[in-house]
């Protein structure tokens, strides 16, 4: 079980800000304890199997670049055995308390269903004695419902509904995985379930399927005892032409059109929400007012490509004003934020698996940082606040209420008459802004 193919490597110490270590954290500092908890107990960083122990670099104009000492062998359940304990090994090494898996990433399918669930079987066994060894948790598992072209036409709004039932199938063995790994959630990400075109979809059919799929699985969650929180994860487009977990609004319509809306959250992906046209922090917003704010899938896109590109983000910035957001709704909870991020092509050493999750890791640790100066500080939310100070008192009061109507409001604007033109000081702001990101 032992494995030493990051022997090359520390585990990443915390140096603080002055280091010119590239192996070292610069803010993340696991131990670190703000407000009665860690940093490590804050941030709840989770590794995203599929990206960096899958990943191999492949696109859609060539196979992969990317090769893995553990990767040799004939025999892919050895292999599998063999990948699972690099990857924590190098959980441990990255200081990452959580981890994250579809079902197909961490054992191979077989050429039945028993066949996958046998070999599936064997590879959570493994991942149990692992996490029992390293104290490395499962924030969730899900099922890879988009991968075998058997779900060509989608999992839960494939056409066939022998498709269906397999889908079924599958998605009640990785619930049943996801419970015996302890895993304090549960991911649907609808990559095919959508449509290409109208000429062959019975849209709303296949959104009553989809309801009918989740709610199946609420069954089957308090049947088996599984506590964990379900998160939806909306993504417009890719690989489908119209997801129909479109973002986290229309997830929420969804949601509450079938009445499922008590028992999902949304796990919200940044390159997901660019997708949607939406900022990271738009969608957070949107999930938060609803009470719905689950996890994250930290990664960034590149809004000069268009597709799911899946970096690691970087960008202090947006993640300060997602971070805002997040504190504000009170914090992920059972969630957290998983690294749904890959090597770029030409990364191709194992030092970039380190780099990768270090900046990572310390963006999301600085962004963390600043958001809570700048709530503490207040200054943003003191002028929020003073913008809506009409609707504090009088007739701003009763429209909150509900108390007031068309004729009420029509015989104040006629009394008032022209309203006073306020500043939305934008530019002000974004400078204020900097000064907390800069000085
Ligand atoms: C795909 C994506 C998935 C989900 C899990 O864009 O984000 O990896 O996170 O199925
Ligand atoms: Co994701």
């Amino acid at each position: 079980m032992k494995s030493r193919h990051f022997a090359d490597f520390p585990q990443i110490p915390y140096e603080g800000p002055g280091t010119d270590n590239p192996l070292a954290f610069r803010h993340y500092n696991p131990d670190e304890v703000i407000d009665g908890k860690t940093m490590k107990e804050h941030m709840r960083f989770g590794i995203a199997y599929w990206h960096s122990f899958r990943g191999v670099g492949a696109d859609p104009f060539g196979p992969g670049t990317i090769e893995r000492p553990w990767e040799k062998g004939r025999d892919e359940m050895s292999i599998a055995k063999k990948r699972m304990d690099a990857a924590f090994e190098f959980f441990q090494k990255i200081q990452a308390p959580f981890w994250c898996y579809h079902d197909r990433d961490i054992a191979p399918e077989g050429k039945t269903l028993r066949e996958s669930n046998k070999n599936l079987d064997v590879l959570v066994k493994h991942a149990k004695a692992h996490q029992k060894a390293s104290g490395v948790k499962l924030l969730w598992g899900t099922a890879s419902l988009f991968t075998n072209p058997r779900y060509m036409n989608g999992g839960a709004t494939n056409p066939d509904a022998h498709v269906f039932a397999y889908a079924a199938a599958q998605v009640k063995k990785a619930m049943e995985t996801t419970l015996t790994l302890g895993g304090e959630n549960y991911v649907f990400w609808g990559g095919r379930e959508g449509y290409e075109t109208l000429l062959n979809t019975d849209m709303k059919r296949e959104q009553d399927h989809l309801a009918a799929f989740l709610h199946m699985a609420v069954d089957y969650a308090k049947q088996i005892g599984f506590k964990g929180q379900f998160l939806i994860e909306p993504k417009p487009k890719e690989p489908t032409k119209h997801q129909y977990d479109f973002d986290v609004a229309s997830g929420v319509a969804f949601l509450r059109t079938y009445k499922l809306d008590k028992h999902f959250k949304f796990n919200i992906e940044t390159n997901h929400a660019t997708l949607a046209g939406h900022t990271f922090n738009h969608e957070i917003e949107v999930a938060a007012a609803h009470n719905m704010l689950g996890s994250i899938d930290a990664n960034s896109g590149d809004l000069l490509l268009g597709w799911d590109t899946d970096q690691f983000n970087t960008d202090v910035k947006e993640l300060t004003l997602a971070m805002i957001s997040i504190l504000r709704a009170g914090g992920l909870g059972s969630g957290g934020f998983n690294f749904d991020a890959k090597l770029r092509r030409p990364s191709i050493d194992l030092a970039d698996l380190f780099h990768a999750h270090i900046g990572g890791m310390d963006a999301y640790a600085l962004a963390f940082k600043i958001a809570r100066r700048i709530l503490a500080e207040g200054k943003f939310e003191e002028i929020i606040k003073a913008r809506y100070s009409s609707f504090n008192v009088g007739f701003g009061r009763q429209i909150e209420k509900q108390k007031v109507g068309f004729k009420e409001l029509e015989k104040i604007a006629f009394k008032l008459g022209e309203p006073t033109r306020v500043s939305g000081r934008q530019e002000y702001l974004e400078k204020l802004l900097n000064t907390y990101l800069h000085g």
